[in-house]
């Protein structure tokens, strides 16, 4: 495998970077911990390592050192469409380098070799309640894959901690593979009465994803691509991110680690903020009867912030500008959809809240995520099922956070373990202050 033979070649080197910075620097102070981080969330204590993304405050995500629009330009692309391969992404958060097609396709020719779910899968789906929420069912399914995992299977069989990676490579293959899949299959079952369009496998990830949800437009395959691509990874500190390297630090293989992020993508202030989003911004339409004025858009942000709700889709924990991925697309729906009314209310939106936000005084960023216009776009394509919305969230960031997984195994990264104080503790710390 191509992929196997790149990674095999790149990790000696990282391994002997990191070895050499733990033996040899191990006393080096990197951050302090202030008293207020450490009852605030541990927001911005510097203690994660991962070098396949890095968000800067003002310039946003960063792919193995890549911006968003030099990604969406250098990455090969099917034909001649305006999104890339989602495969070649893959390639380019594993290796670390740009890939070439042959490259991105032979990431493609894995997960089709790799996309079938089990069966077993889907009578668990079909087994919940009706009401259930899609997430409780993708996550659900994830789990139900977990006695596929090679790695917990040559774990048990007696693995060197120096070869841990391989298996783990071949499981998130094989799960990531399948992602599209299920997803397609939680939105069939739920909204379109339980039938299944099977998947075509001369089709890229991306586009499979677009062809088995039914969407009509052929431009949706586009949509999923960049959908997700921008939700694949946002640095190692966000719920989903942590909660996989947490729970894998446990040498938890990757479908318990998978499902667990996934609960936690689950969380309104997390991945389901892009449904609340969707909800708020047809308020604002409900209640004006259409595309807002500014002043009303004004008068319905004011109405939330009073009733003590925040936003969705505005603020974030590190950004302090807009989102380069809400940018892209912005761009995506200037090009498709420019007089959409729901879009039409979204760019009110955009050119009206960062002022109330700072007005209101609270949010640390007043600017719009990534969560506040991917709804919108979906929307536009007839996937208007807005609590789907964080299973495709799910989908993208599965690229990412198990990327990081293969090298926190590589790396050998130990067992997650912080320590915790008792509020006694810390105030004997301002004892005398
Ligand atoms: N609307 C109203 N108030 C907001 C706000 C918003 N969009 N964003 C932040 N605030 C408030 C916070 O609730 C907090 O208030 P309290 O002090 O009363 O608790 C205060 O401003 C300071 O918060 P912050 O330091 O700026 O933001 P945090 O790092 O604590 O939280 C986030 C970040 C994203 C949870 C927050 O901005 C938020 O709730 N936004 C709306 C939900 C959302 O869009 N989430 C999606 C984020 C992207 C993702 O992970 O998917």
């Amino acid at each position: 495998m191509l992929l196997k033979e790149r990674l095999a070649a790149e990790i000696p080197e990282w391994r002997e970077r990191q070895r050499k910075l733990a033996k040899e620097y191990g006393d080096v102070v990197v951050d302090q911990v202030h008293m207020r981080q450490i009852l605030g969330g541990l927001r911005g204590v510097k203690a994660l390592v991962t070098d396949i993304s890095y968000v800067d405050p003002y310039e946003g995500i960063r792919f193995r050192g890549h911006t968003i629009p030099e990604v969406l330009e250098k990455l090969p692309k099917p034909g001649k469409d305006d999104m890339p391969y989602v495969g070649g992404l893959y390639w380019l958060l594993l290796v670390g380098d740009f890939p070439t097609e042959e490259e991105a396709l032979s990431v493609e020719e894995e997960w089709k070799k790799r996309m079938e779910v089990p069966a077993h899968v889907f009578e668990v789906l079909k087994s919940f309640p009706k009401d259930a929420h899609p997430m409780t069912l993708f996550a659900a399914a994830v789990l139900a894959l977990q006695p596929e995992s090679l790695f917990a299977k040559k774990y048990k069989e007696g693995l060197k901690k120096t070869d841990f990676w391989d298996p783990m490579l071949e499981d998130v293959l094989s799960l990531t593979a399948k992602l599209p899949s299920i997803a397609a299959y939680i939105y069939r079952l739920k909204y379109k009465d339980g039938k299944f369009i099977e998947p075509d496998p001369n089709l890229d990830w991306g586009a499979n994803f677009a062809h088995m949800m039914g969407v009509e437009n052929p431009e949706y395959k586009n949509l999923s691509r960049l959908y997700f691509i921008l939700h694949s990874d946002h640095e190692s500190g966000n719920v989903s991110a942590h909660t996989t390297y947490l729970v894998s630090s446990a040498l938890s293989d990757i479908y318990y680690s998978f499902s667990a992020a996934m609960d936690g993508l689950a969380g309104p202030l997390h991945g389901l903020a892009n449904q609340n989003c969707l909800y708020w911004l047809k308020g604002v339409m409900e209640k004006f009867g259409g595309v807002p004025t500014h002043e009303q858009m004004r008068q319905y942000a004011w109405d939330t912030l009073n009733s003590g709700q925040v936003i969705p889709g505005y603020g974030h924990a590190v950004l302090r500008r807009t989102d380069p991925r809400y940018k892209a697309q912005f761009e995506f729906a200037l090009k498709h959809m420019p007089d959409f009314p729901l879009f039409q209310t979204a760019k009110v939106a955009y050119e009206v809240i960062p002022e109330v936000l700072k007005e209101h005084g609270k949010a640390k960023n007043p600017w719009p995520n990534v969560d506040a216009l991917s709804g919108t776009l979906q929307q536009y394509y007839g996937v208007t099922e807005s609590d789907f919305y964080t299973v495709m969230f799910g989908v993208g960031r599965s690229l990412g956070v198990t990327a990081n997984t293969v090298w926190a195994r590589a790396l050998g990264h130990p067992i997650e373990r912080p320590k915790s104080v008792t509020t006694a503790m810390l105030e004997e710390e301002i004892k005398d202050k």
